[in-house]
């Protein structure tokens, strides 16, 4: 029998719902399980395309719309192989934010459709569970105020919240939504639960591809 295989599992949901905080606790917790655990961040800014992305969203560089869902894309193609390793290899890798920002972002612009978005994520792994963090507006301003950085305001990020509806109605995606308004550890718990179970229903399974 091949070797049991580790989990991907994506953290989604509106600006401030917690998406960091729990991706930095789930692994923690994990490891602490004894499970083998890493957490990857997208857009990951250290690589090259990751700080070209990183200077347009500080505003210190414009860049035009379609080039930027297109670099957003490949910055996470450039952890495709090393992902499938780790995965074959068994570590469970959560990613806070995924293809599903990616397309939500770009298509909360306006001019850009639902199926031009996904088209260079088609083919990424596919996650064996998406978490959606659910949190009203108004719970999320209570988080303190938006930075400054390129997309953070409520006008644009309910636009966001739209696409992200339409992303979960497709029913070949396990989407799991989560009342982000709990506590951290009250959620975290909620969370690992989820996740341990989905490790285990997958660990045979293969690992499939994206929107094919
Ligand atoms: P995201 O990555 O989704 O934007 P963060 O994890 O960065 O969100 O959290 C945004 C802010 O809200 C941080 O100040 C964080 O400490 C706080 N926070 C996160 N989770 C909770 C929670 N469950 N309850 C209250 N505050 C939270
Ligand atoms: N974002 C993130 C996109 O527009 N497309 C993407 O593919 C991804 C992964 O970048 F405004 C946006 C979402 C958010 C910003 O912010 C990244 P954080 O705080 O690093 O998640
Ligand atoms: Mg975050």
């Amino acid at each position: 029998m091949a070797a049991r295989r580790g989990a991907l599992i994506a953290l989604e949901g509106v600006d401030r719902a917690g998406k960091s905080t729990q991706g930095r606790r789930l692994v923690q917790g994990l490891r602490a399980a004894g499970h083998k655990a890493d957490l990857i961040r997208f857009p990951d800014r250290t690589t090259e395309i990751g700080q070209l992305i990183s200077s347009y969203l500080v505003r210190e560089k414009d860049l035009e719309d379609h080039t930027v869902h297109l670099l957003f894309s490949a910055n996470r193609w450039e952890h495709v192989p090393l992902m499938k390793e780790k995965l074959h290899q068994g570590i469970t890798i959560v990613v806070d934010r995924y293809a599903f920002s990616g397309v939500a972002f770009t298509n909360a612009k306006g001019n850009f459709c639902l199926d031009w978005c996904k088209q260079p994520d088609v083919g990424l792994p596919k996650p064996d569970l998406i978490l959606f963090l659910h949190l009203s507006p108004e719970e999320a301003a209570e988080r303190g105020n938006y930075g400054h950085e390129r997309y953070e305001s409520s006008s644009f990020q309910e636009k966001v919240l739209q696409s992200f509806y339409c992303l979960m109605e497709d029913k070949t995606l396990n989407w799991k939504t989560v009342d982000a308004s709990q506590s951290i550890e009250d959620l975290h718990r909620e969370i690992k639960s989820i996740a341990e179970k989905t490790m285990e229903e997958v660990q045979n399974k293969p690992l499939e591809e994206l929107w094919k």
